[in-house]
C-alpha cells in the first residue's frame, strides 16, 4: 500500500505493513494481528519513543545475555516477521541461539519462520519439527515444546512478544527471562525477570548497540549492570509514564496536540 510520507502516523501505518506481509507469508496468525493492536494502543500511550525505563532494561537484560552460558532468543511469528534482521544480528552479538517457539503451532509455520530467518542471515534455527521434542514442565499449551539443544537448557531466555504462562513457568525453571512488551500490566511483564516495555521494533535494533558496547566489558562490571537493575521499580517507572501522559491530556486544553 502507498502511504504518503507526509501522513502523521506513517511509521505505525508502515509497522501494521510489515505484520500483514508477514501474515501473508504465513509467519503470523489472525490473532496475532489481534496481538499487534493491543501492542500499538499501548504504544500510543507510552508516546510512541523509547522511554527512560526501557534504556535501563535494555541495559541490564544485553548484560544478562553476554553473561549467560548459554542465551537463547525465542521466535514466534510476530517477533519473525517485524524484525528478522534484528534478531539475527543481536543473536549473533551475544552468542545466543535462535529458537522458534509457537502459541498457534503449525509445522508449516515453523518452517516458513525459520526459513525466513535463514533468509535474513541465520545459520542455525532450533525448534523445528522434530528438534522440538522436549517439553515445558506444567505447561498445556503449544508452547511447551521446545528444543533439547535450546529453551530447555537456556539459562536466559529472551521473550519478545511472549504469553505470561510461559513466563511463569521458565521462571519457575529457574532460567532468566528477558520480556520485551508494550504492555507493563500483563502477566509476561509481571513474571520476567528483566521487562523491557517497548515495541521490539524500537528495542531489539538498541540492543544491537548495546552489545556492541558492552561485549568487552569485564564480567565483574556486567553483574554490576544486573546487581543495580530492579525490574520492580522500572515497572512501576512505566506504569506511572502511562498515568502521568493520561493525566496531562486529562487536565490539557490543548488536548489534540497531545493525540497525534
Ligand atoms: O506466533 P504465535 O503462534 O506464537 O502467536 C503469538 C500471539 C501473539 C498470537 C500470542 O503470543 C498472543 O496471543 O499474545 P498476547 O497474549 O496477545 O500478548 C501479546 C503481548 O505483546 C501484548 O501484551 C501486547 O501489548 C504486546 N505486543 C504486541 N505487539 C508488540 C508487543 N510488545 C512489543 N512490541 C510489539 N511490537
Amino acid at each position: 500500500m502507498n502511504i504518503p510520507a507526509n501522513h502523521p502516523r506513517r511509521n505505525s501505518l508502515l509497522i501494521r505493513e510489515k505484520l500483514v506481509e508477514g501474515f501473508k507469508r504465513k509467519l503470523v496468525v489472525e490473532e496475532g494481528l489481534i496481538a499487534h493492536g493491543r501492542g500499538e494502543c499501548f504504544d500510543y500511550l507510552l508516546g510512541e519513543i523509547t522511554q527512560p525505563f526501557a534504556v535501563k532494561a535494555i541495559e541490564a537484560a544485553v548484560a544478562a545475555l553476554l553473561l549467560a552460558k548459554y542465551p537463547v532468543i525465542s521466535v514466534n511469528g510476530n517477533t519473525a516477521a517485524l524484525a528478522p534482521r534484528e534478531i539475527v544480528e543481536l543473536a549473533k552479538n551475544v552468542n545466543a541461539k535462535i529458537e522458534v517457539n509457537l502459541f498457534y503451532r503449525t509445522r508449516e509455520r515453523e518452517e516458513a519462520i525459520a526459513e525466513w530467518l535463514k533468509e535474513h542471515g541465520a545459520t542455525e534455527v532450533l525448534g523445528v519439527g522434530e528438534d522440538a521434542s522436549a517439553t515445558i514442565p506444567e505447561l498445556f499449551s503449544e508452547r511447551r515444546r521446545v528444543s533439547p539443544r535450546g529453551i530447555l537448557v537456556a539459562d536466559v531466555v529472551l521473550v519478545p512478544l511472549e504469553d505470561g504462562d510461559r513466563t511463569e513457568a521458565l521462571r519457575r525453571m529457574g532460567k532468566t527471562v528477558i520480556a520485551i512488551d508494550l504492555n507493563p500490566l500483563s502477566r509476561t511483564a509481571r513474571a520476567a525477570s528483566i521487562t523491557i516495555v517497548d515495541n521490539l521494533v524500537r528495542a531489539l535494533p538498541l540492543m544491537i548497540e548495546k552489545a556492541k558496547k558492552l561485549k568487552d566489558k569485564s564480567p565483574s562490571e556486567l553483574e554490576q549492570i544486573i546487581k543495580q537493575y530492579d525490574n520492580n521499580v522500572v515497572l512501576q517507572e512505566a506504569v506511572y509514564h502511562l498515568f502521568n501522559r493520561l493525566k496531562t491530556l486529562y487536565e490539557s486544553k490543548l488536548a489534540i496536540e497531545f493525540c497525534r
